[in-house]
């Protein structure tokens, strides 16, 4: 497996100098971050972006991610021009050295939460999504203030995207990422770049906006849609984990075996009785995923891709952007760094 964590770029308060300093940390994930959804990105701004990995030790080979502009998911507007512009950022992105592109096809939101700063028993805080602090809520009557909901949408512009994709329902959904792959996974071939969907987070409705990527029978039919190594998941323990009707390592070892997972995001989650659940750490008996069991099903299959630590709790009295702190996340991949050396160790 390759180790790699995720970097904001020159705005992170994460140096790449520090990243350089957690044990077998290889690989940067990042992103051009100051160009709108549907727009190319600059060549320069990926050239600086490998420039300042390379600088410290380390290789920019996976991006995270291509947003997908809201009308491809709706399937409205100038498509053309936004599958192009698709296309030509997955081109770019290979010529500086990337070999995988993760994005997600949730609507409107990459992810719900309604607490971002839980205090947990140890006094470390989390990302939440309970029910009390759901029920209730109308986005179509109310306004909402959610965690992430605020910065990119005016309450008008939440509701007109919600009532579109209302109409949409999954069926139109699943329709609009066919068109989306079938365009987008020959260029990704073409160039040698591995296409990554993230699940949805968390992997069932909300609000009523229709969710697709979340389970067995969907994952499937994704991957089935273009039967290309092209096409494959990011598979997100977490996202997938909020979902008890989710086997987590049983998927992980059935998509690893066919060669369709290019990237793993590996973190825990804990579900509560109601259905609500926490982030936690890393270590398995945080929370409700097996991460022995789910390392052991990727050596066992002889997984080569990309890991990183997913979302941290904030600890020591870090301060920044929530879940993507230094220090839990460093904790996660020093722990993931044991259970790949032990599963691979005991494999042999
Ligand atoms: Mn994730």
């Amino acid at each position: 497996m390759k180790l790699s964590f995720r970097w904001y770029g020159e705005d992170d308060p994460i140096s790449l100098e520090y990243i350089r300093q957690i044990p077998g940390m290889k690989h940067i994930v990042t992103a051009v971050y100051d160009v709108k959804p549907g727009e190319v990105w600059p060549r320069e701004s990926l050239a600086r972006l490998k420039e300042q990995c390379e600088e410290n030790g380390l290789k920019f080979d996976v991006v995270e991610s291509i947003p997908v502009h809201e009308d491809i998911k709706l399937g409205r507007g100038d498509l053309d021009r936004l599958l192009e512009n698709y296309c030509e950022n997955i081109r770019r992105c290979a010529e500086v050295g990337v070999k995988c592109v993760t994005y997600n096809f949730m609507p409107v939101f990459d992810w719900t939460r309604t607490q971002l700063d839980r205090k947990g028993a140890d006094g470390s805080t989390s990302l939440v999504m309970y029910w009390d602090q759901m029920k209730g809520l109308d986005p179509l009557k109310d306004d909402i203030h959610l965690p992430g909901w605020d910065s990119s949408y005016t309450q008008q512009e939440v509701r007109e995207l919600l009532t579109a994709y209302g109409e949409l329902g999954e069926a139109g959904l699943w329709r609009n990422l066919e068109r989306f792959l079938k365009k987008v996974i020959p260029v990704a071939e073409e160039c040698g770049v591995v296409m990554a969907i993230h699940p949805d987070d968390p992997p069932y409705p909300i609000f009523g906006l229709p969710r697709i990527i979340t389970c067995e029978e969907n994952l499937d039919r994704m991957l089935a849609l273009v039967d290309s190594p092209a096409n494959s998941l990011c598979l997100c323990t977490g996202s997938l984990g909020c979902a008890a009707s989710n086997d987590v390592a049983a998927m992980v070892r059935k998509y690893s075996a066919m060669g369709r997972i290019g990237f793993m995001h590996m973190r825990n989650v804990q579900i509560l009785e109601d259905g609500s659940f926490e982030e936690r750490a890393h270590l398995s008996s945080c929370g409700s995923l097996d991460m022995f069991e789910i390392t052991r099903a990727l050596v066992e299959t002889g997984f080569d891709g990309y890991v990183r630590p997913d979302h941290g709790r904030m600890i020591w009295g870090e301060s920044g952007k929530p879940g993507y702190g230094l220090y839990d996340r460093a904790l996660g991949a020093a722990y993931l760094n044991g259970l790949f050396e032990a599963c691979e160790k005991f494999a042999k």
